[in-house]
């Protein structure tokens, strides 16, 4: 099974800025958790990351083929983008929305999320754990679904 994990714009400077909100972790520390949890459930996992709503929508479109699913962090376009959301919608894959801080308990304007209703569900408000979490449930639901006889 392989594993897309999308990261958006400014979370290259994960660990650097804003500890307080967003942990001290970098985004290198999410990688490697992220290949941690793949070896220990025995899928693979491919980490990007872009500031560049372009280049995420066209890393989605190419995902069905060769990916199973999604782990993704739109970050600021979580609540922005009609084109993310579009992408995630056509590539049909199932994804899980994850973000580091409990956006609901920050501004309103980061209550609404155009892309968590075409994800499968989302976490938010653990840190990077939360990606170990989404790999998790992701990788469940994609092993479910293959147990009912879904084709993807
Ligand atoms: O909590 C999250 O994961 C967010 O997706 C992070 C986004 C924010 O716009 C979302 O509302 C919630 C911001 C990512 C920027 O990351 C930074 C990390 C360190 C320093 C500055 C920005």
């Amino acid at each position: 099974m392989n594993i897309l994990v999308l990261n958006g714009p400014n979370l290259n400077l994960l660990g650097r800025r804003e500890p307080d909100v967003y942990g001290s972790a970098t985004l290198a520390d999410v990688e490697a958790l992220a290949a941690r949890v793949a070896a220990e459930l025995g899928v693979h996992a491919e980490c990007r990351q872009s500031n560049h709503e372009g280049q995420l929508v066209d890393w989605i479109g190419q995902a069905p083929g060769r990916f199973d699913g999604l782990v993704i962090n739109p970050a600021a376009y979580t609540h922005t983008s009609v084109a993310l959301r579009d992408a995630l919608a056509a590539a049909a894959l199932p994804a899980v929305e994850v973000h580091l801080s409990n956006v609901h308990a920050r501004e309103s304007f980061r209550h609404l999320s155009l892309t968590a209703p075409v994800c499968v569900g989302q976490i938010g408000g653990f840190g990077i754990r939360g990606y170990e979490w989404a790999m998790r449930a992701l990788v469940e639901h994609i092993q479910s679904r293959q147990q009912k006889g879904h084709s993807r």
